[in-house]
């Protein structure tokens, strides 16, 4: 017993070949502190520190090791060995563990399991036979977690600096359900084959990095953006802020797969895909507040090596009413062309008294848009404008926003340039 009252005393230290041993179960109090100056403490049953007590220093601590939530393990000053390899429960904590920039090695036959909150320095973290994050516990720093990486729902792993974690020869070497916040660093994650990517990614321009891929699961979403270093197998969503995401693989959209997309100022967005792009999936479009609609133009929404298959589905979430989007898949990149009803200069869907009082307000005018009056895109609001809005006079959408009836109206946005060059 470590603590007061206890058998060893409130804080007594091992020092290097210094060793003790426990016939039974040690414990460690919550006023205890059990310093391990390169000594080893062996238990023959579990170690159990309990809320408040501190286990620190370095050196080991043999047999099952316990600690329940608020206890504390603090690594300092060389490697700190815990747990024990033979037992499935060989080590478990529901407290904290501080790696620092040492090196901490976990054993268990089963998951090292991690309840409570985990931080590293620059430190390494390893556990030959896994780290299991429990729901609730996170884990925040740099520097290496060795070992298969399971993170459960509820979960986070948060990088405050260069971060790489898993197992390179196990094929479960990242299985992650729970969040992973890359931020602005780099997270390397080793895994045999795909790593596997939890409910939430979120990178703030950082990178991460997968040889062997990324499995994307339809529960999980990727956010923010930044750089994915990997081919991706993408069944989730991937909700791109206007900055967008680049991968340097190839991405393969699965039949859930679903990319919004966040349109703002003139910036090309999306995705910029270095390999192939196999499309399947949805295509969601946010509209941002420095977007200025521009029906008959066209953006840019994916680029890649080459682009095979489609979007089933393309939808403006949130937008103008009378806005809608066309796709035009090229060799390599989609396109989505803007479209409108011709003369519809607010975009609720039909054409009538409110956008003629728009375009005559700002009649003949240079460097207008098409929320001013500019229908046909020469910047100037004039007769051209007014023939567009004309021809499309009380006319209405006739479908619900981002189901219109394709080729029509497609047809009604562009056909009218034409009709007005002949009519010149
Ligand atoms: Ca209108
Ligand atoms: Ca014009």
């Amino acid at each position: 017993m470590v603590g007061e009252g206890g058998g060893l005393g409130a804080s007594p230290t091992i020092d290097t070949q210094q060793s003790l041993e426990v016939a039974g179960d040690a414990e460690i109090r919550s006023d205890g502190v059990l310093t391990l100056a390169g000594g080893s403490l062996k238990a023959g049953g579990r170690t159990l520190i309990r809320a408040g007590g501190v286990l620190q220093g370095h050196g080991v601590a043999a047999g099952r090791l316990a600690g329940e939530q608020f206890s504390q393990i603090s690594a300092s000053g060389g490697s700190l060995l815990l747990g024990d390899p033979m037992a499935l429960d060989g080590f478990q904590t529901e407290g904290i563990l501080e790696v620092g920039s040492a090196e901490v090695v976990v054993s268990s036959l089963s998951y090292a399991t991690l309840g409570g909150l985990t931080t590293l320095g620059g430190g390494t973290l390893k556990a030959a036979n896994g780290l299991a994050l429990s729901c609730g516990a996170s884990l925040r720093g740099w520097g290496s977690v060795m070992g298969p990486v399971a993170g459960e729902s509820g979960s986070t792993i948060y990088a405050a600096g260069d971060l790489q974690l898993g197992d390179d020869a196990a094929p479960d070497g990242v299985q992650l359900s729970g969040r992973l916040v890359v931020g602005p660093h780099l997270v390397t994650l080793t895994d045999s084959n795909k790593a596997v990517l939890g409910s939430l990614t979120d990178l703030a321009g950082g990178t991460l990095r997968a040889a062997r891929g990324l499995l994307v699961p339809d529960t999980s979403n990727i956010t923010g953006h930044g750089l994915l270093d990997a081919n991706v197998w993408l069944d989730g969503a991937i909700l791109s802020d206007a900055a967008g995401f680049e991968i340097t693989g190839d991405v393969i959209f699965g039949e859930a797969a679903e990319l919004t997309a966040l349109l703002d100022g003139f910036s090309l967005c999306g995705l910029s895909i270095g390999g192939d792009a196999e499309l399947d999936g949805r295509l969601f479009l946010q509209l941002g507040q420095d977007f200025v609609p521009a029906p008959g133009s066209d953006l840019t929404i994916l680029t890649a090596r080459a682009v095979s298959g489609i979007f089933q589905e393309i939808a403006l979430q949130e937008g103008p009413a009378g806005l809608w989007f066309e796709p035009i898949y090229l060799a390599d990149r989609v396109k989505l062309m803007q479209c409108a009803l011709g003369g519809d200069a607010n975009l609720d869907g039909s054409v009538g008294i409110g956008d003629l009082a728009v375009l005559a307000g700002n009649w003949y005018e240079e460097g207008m848009t098409w929320g001013e009056g500019d229908f046909t895109g020469d910047g100037w609001t004039t007769l051209g404008d007014l023939s567009l809005l004309a021809a499309s006079w009380d006319s209405t959408l006739s479908l619900p926003a981002g189901v219109p009836e394709p080729t029509t109206f497609l047809l009604l946005a562009l056909g009218g340039m034409a009709l007005l060059r002949l009519r010149q």
